[in-house]
């Protein structure tokens, strides 16, 4: 998908600080940081978001939360981050590609906005 940011990245062809990367998944810094560590973490595989995840994605999804908790753990906020998925325009997804925002680095208030 040459019109998908996140696939360039996946690609190489778009620049990002990427922090990990294997065959199924890709972890990068979110441009627009949220807090003090804001990592994106996407499948390889372009999926628009979670309404379009399929059976045959369970061990991708899997994979997603593994690197989340060992990114959480090397960047040091094991004792408390967020993960956020965004679906949907009125829920704030505004690229359409599957990601779990890893949040920390800060305290989080509940519920969010
Ligand atoms: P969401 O709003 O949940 O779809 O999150 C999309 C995130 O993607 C948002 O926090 C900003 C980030 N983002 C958008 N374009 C780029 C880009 O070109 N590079 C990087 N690193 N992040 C991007």
């Amino acid at each position: 998908m040459n019109d998908c940011i996140f696939c360039r990245i996946i690609q190489g062809t778009a620049p990002a600080r990427i922090v990990y990367q294997d065959d199924e998944v890709t972890a990068f810094h979110d441009i627009h940081p949220r807090a003090p560590i804001h990592i994106l973490i996407v499948p390889n595989k372009h999926i628009p978001g979670v309404n379009q995840v399929a059976p045959e994605d369970v061990p991708m999804l899997g994979r997603l939360f593994l690197v989340a908790r060992r990114l959480a753990e090397e960047m040091a906020i094991a004792d408390g981050y967020r993960l956020v998925l965004n679906t949907g325009r009125r829920a704030g997804q505004s690229v359409f590609h599957l990601h779990v925002h890893l949040l920390g680095g800060r305290s989080f208030g509940w519920p969010p906005g």
